[in-house]
């Protein structure tokens, strides 16, 4: 039996709101969750597991609607899935007067419920949020019923405010596996037994890394997972140093082959550290303008020649300054001398 465990796909989410691509970030989530559909398809998946959070907020009908489509065109797989915090079952959810395809299975008890599967011989465990926040461990009690089976429990949370999961209990309760949601990064907590398998698509710049879904496979009593990246776009952190030869257009020929690197659809953070001539400032917002620029730091430093600002400056604070470090400095004098010398001569409106 091959499934497919999902969690945090966050539909209606709008990554990097402040940012032109904003709107790009809203149908990649659709997109990626569309590709994982195709992928159900295409590799002949049996069961499409989602552990919480397929939408970001309430979900609206709409929403429901396309989601719910995506399920009809996969009929020969059995969808179950939990509602997680962010989609949680409130009153008024549409959720819970939504008449789903007959493929799909919702585990909305408050407590944990199963349903069997007799075509794949699968007894899927879960519950669902009724609040945002629930602090009682509710799956550390959890056990798998003693039946010849496969035993898949689903489960939302693991932090304080979030069903608090004792991972050693979880470990000890028997069940074949433990498809795991709300923590936004892939992690396995035992090898093809405990996963979170992360958001298919990244939600912020902290997410950064492979993102997607785990792929499994129950045969002879055991599972074999492997995760199975599916995200448009991920989040890259790049560091580029400078030094006094650097100028605004080789800083953005060395950035533009360092994203050409590591691709050009990805989101990066970027950080300039190293020295510079003292008479060059770089623009950042010309470097945003090169691909997907969330945000630019310039750690550089003006690389100045105190040989020369000491005979400009002499008999002045400036030239005292200067003086008062030796030609031989530590790494912290080094520091004092840069900053001050920055501030020294910003207040002279120089740099
Ligand atoms: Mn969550």
């Amino acid at each position: 039996m091959r499934f497919i465990h999902l969690a945090d796909v966050h539909l209606g989410a709008a990554p990097d709101a402040d940012s032109p691509w904003c709107e790009q970030r809203e149908n990649d989530i659709w997109e990626t969750f569309q590709k994982v559909i195709a992928d159900v398809k295409e590799k002949q998946v049996e069961l499409l597991l989602i552990c919480g959070d397929l939408f970001h907020r309430q979900p609206l009908r709409k929403e429901l609607r396309d989601a719910n489509y995506l399920f009809t065109t996969i009929p020969d797989t059995t969808v179950v899935l939990i509602a997680g915090n962010r989609d949680y079952l409130k009153e008024d959810s549409y959720y819970l007067s939504f008449s789903w395809s007959k493929n799909v299975v919702c585990l909305f008890g408050e407590a944990c419920d199963a349903v069997y599967l007799k075509q794949l011989n699968t007894y899927v465990y879960g519950l669902s949020y009724y609040s945002q926040e629930i602090s009682k461990p509710y799956y550390d009690n959890i056990r798998p019923l003693k039946k010849d089976a496969c035993h898949i429990l689903l489960a939302h949370g693991g932090d304080t405010h979030h069903i608090p999961i004792h991972i050693e209990r979880i470990k000890q309760a028997g069940f074949d596996y433990v498809a795991l949601g709300h923590m936004h990064n892939p992690q396995i907590l035992q090898e093809n037994a405990i996963a979170y398998s992360g958001s298919p698509e990244p939600l912020d710049r902290t997410e950064t890394g492979a993102h997607g879904y785990i792929l499994g496979e129950y045969a002879n009593g055991q599972v074999q997972i492997q995760f199975c990246p599916c995200a448009k776009r991920q989040y890259i952190s790049l560091e580029v140093e400078t030094d006094r030869e650097s100028t605004q257009l080789s800083l953005e020929d060395t950035l533009k082959q360092g994203m050409q690197e590591h691709g050009m659809e990805n989101i990066y953070h970027i950080t300039l550290v190293g020295l510079r001539d003292a008479d060059v400032m770089f623009y950042p917002e010309k470097i945003q303008a090169l691909g997907y620029v969330l945000e630019v730091v310039d750690r550089t430093e003006p690389d100045y020649d105190f040989e020369k600002l000491k005979e400009r400056y002499r008999g002045t604070l400036i030239g005292e300054f200067i003086e008062y470090f030796p030609a031989k400095r530590t790494e912290l004098e080094t520091k004092a001398l840069y900053y001050g010398m920055q501030a020294l001569l910003q207040s002279r409106g120089e740099r």
